[in-house]
């Protein structure tokens, strides 16, 4: 076979343009893949749900590659340890209750299972806006992550969903847009609460309570779900993070069946 640049590129094009195409109404699309989110996604894949994700960066897993401090360790607790052993993540006992994972496994693992499953995760993509059809919301404004760090006045295109999330952690980005821009989120100021310090026992308690529908539409889970409500920070343990997911995939699956 002989090896030709342009077919190359030609495929690339042509199937990045086939799989953007199949994606642009979804029933479920989430803003950032970090653990919280790609757990969500890969659930609402398993049940049968069309899934997008988008995420920023270039590489998908958030937080969670640089375990406590860049020690490429994470934690989990007996409550949890479940969701990473679905996935194949080898699991230590350190006792009490306590269960280590390496980092990389664990994030590797998360995004490849959530894609396997069928979940479509579309990296260097930011999600800029909110959609609003009837007081609802209803798609992402997205547009090049590069466009954005470069800074261009570009502008960027739609996609629609029957549920959002944002899963985009501390920033809570897509929260604070519908905030500025839309309307009353469902906290009691009707704003961001703002996370507070941590407490980890009080934190990891808190993130699955808080995962809920913040706006019609709008489901928030993960760390954005503690700061949107509230609630501390808890470190590097991740079982909050994983059954936050899994609940925002839960809370969806009810509402659209
Ligand atoms: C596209 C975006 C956008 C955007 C951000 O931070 P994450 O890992 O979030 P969670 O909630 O899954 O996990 C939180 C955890 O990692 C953590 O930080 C913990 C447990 N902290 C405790 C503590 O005490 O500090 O991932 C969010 C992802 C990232 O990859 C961002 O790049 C991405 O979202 N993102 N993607 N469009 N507008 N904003």
């Amino acid at each position: 076979m002989r090896i030709d640049e342009i077919k190359i590129t030609r495929k690339i094009i042509s199937r990045f343009f086939r799989d953007f195409d199949e994606f642009l109404d979804v029933d479920v699309a989430i803003a950032g893949a970090g653990p919280a989110g790609m757990t969500a996604a890969r659930y609402l894949a398993k049940a049968g749900k069309k899934v997008v994700v988008f995420e920023r960066k270039l590489s998908p897993g958030g937080g969670m590659w640089g375990g406590g401090m860049t020690f490429p360790v994470v934690i989990v607790q007996e409550e949890s340890k479940k969701l990473l052993e679905e996935i194949g993540v080898r699991l230590t006992d350190e006792g009490e209750g306590y269960y280590s994972a390496d980092s990389l496994e664990t994030t590797s693992k998360l995004c490849s299972s959530a894609i396997e499953t069928g979940a479509k995760m579309f990296n260097a993509i930011s999600v800029e806006d909110v959609m609003i059809r009837d007081e609802r919301v209803s798609g992402f404004v997205i547009n090049w992550s590069a466009v954005e760090i470069a800074g261009l006045h570009v502008d960027p295109l739609t996609i629609k969903a029957r549920y959002c999330v944002d899963a985009t952690g501390h920033a809570a980005e897509i929260c604070r847009i519908v905030e500025r821009k839309v309307g009353k989120l469902s906290t009691p100021s009707g704003k961001v609460e703002e996370e507070r310090s941590m407490c980890a026992e009080l934190g990891e308690q808190t993130v699955v309570e808080n995962t809920k529908e913040v706006y019609p539409g709008l489901i928030v889970a993960g760390m954005a779900a503690n700061a949107v409500f509230g609630a501390p920070r808890m470190g590097p343990i991740f079982g909050g993070m994983l059954l936050s997911g899994k609940r925002a995939a839960e809370l969806i699956l009810e509402k659209i069946g």
